[in-house]
């Protein structure tokens, strides 16, 4: 990735919303909180269909399809969550896997021309990844959250530091807990990111949530 496509990922990856049909209720609801998330200026988004009431299959395929559309529609980047065949299938921007998601080797060969995420807990993890061809790292839990049952103990915005201290300048996102009230400290430790399920799926209104987050992603970043 030369300076330009690094500098426009560094953009592109600012609020990151990852979701599925499972984080919303039902899929209706899903796809009218990815529209107003987009309507509100989320910069990516990350098709996460897994674990109990998701979509399989047919169905699946349909609403990644229909997901993809909204988000091409409107500039935003069209990431799947730890699917090849999904990703090749619907033509998405790219893959996002986490540490026992497969060979890393193996992903970023079948991945070539697209963006590859690859989640990290630990700076050995990072490293790793960027030795196998990660164009963005993943960086989490930084909070507590309660979304993902498996996640592991929040590793705070320290993690953030250690991995820019240690002169890995891929960009990262962090990942976990991520808030109105904690976005902002997150981007001046040194993420170029934040991605988020339920400060946006699970609010009131996911478009103001996502245009305020926003706001206070670009502030942020101003004055880092
Ligand atoms: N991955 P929320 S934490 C999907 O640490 C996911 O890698 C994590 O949900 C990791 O924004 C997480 O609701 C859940 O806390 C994020």
């Amino acid at each position: 990735m030369n300076t330009q496509e690094m500098s426009r990922l560094q953009q592109d990856l600012s609020l990151y919303f990852v979701a599925g049909t499972m984080n919303c209720h039902s899929p209706e609801e899903f796809y009218r909180i990815l529209k107003q998330a987009v309507q509100g200026g989320i910069t990516a988004f990350q098709f996460r269909e897994k674990g109990v009431n998701s979509l399989s299959g047919q169905k699946q395929l349909e609403m990644a399809k229909r997901a993809k559309e909204v988000c091409h529609k409107h500039d935003v980047l069209f990431i799947v969550n730890d699917d090849l065949d999904l990703m090749k299938a619907v033509g998405a921007d790219g893959l996002h896997v986490g540490q026992t998601d497969g060979n890393l080797r193996d992903i970023r060969r079948e991945t070539e021309g697209k963006l590859l995420g690859v989640s990290a807990h630990t700076l050995a993890e990072a490293k790793d990844a960027i030795v196998h061809g990660a164009d963005y790292i993943g960086v989490g839990p930084i909070y507590q959250t309660r979304t993902k049952s498996d996640a592991k103990k929040p590793v705070g915005v320290d993690l953030i530091l250690e991995l820019r201290s240690n002169h890995i300048n891929v960009p990262l996102v962090g990942i976990g807990g991520i808030t109105l009230q904690n976005a902002g400290e997150v981007i001046k430790a040194g993420a170029d990111g934040v991605a988020i399920i339920s400060a946006i799926s699970g609010a009131v209104d996911p478009s103001s949530a996502s245009s305020n987050l926003l706001q206070i992603i670009y502030t942020a970043k101003r004055e880092s």
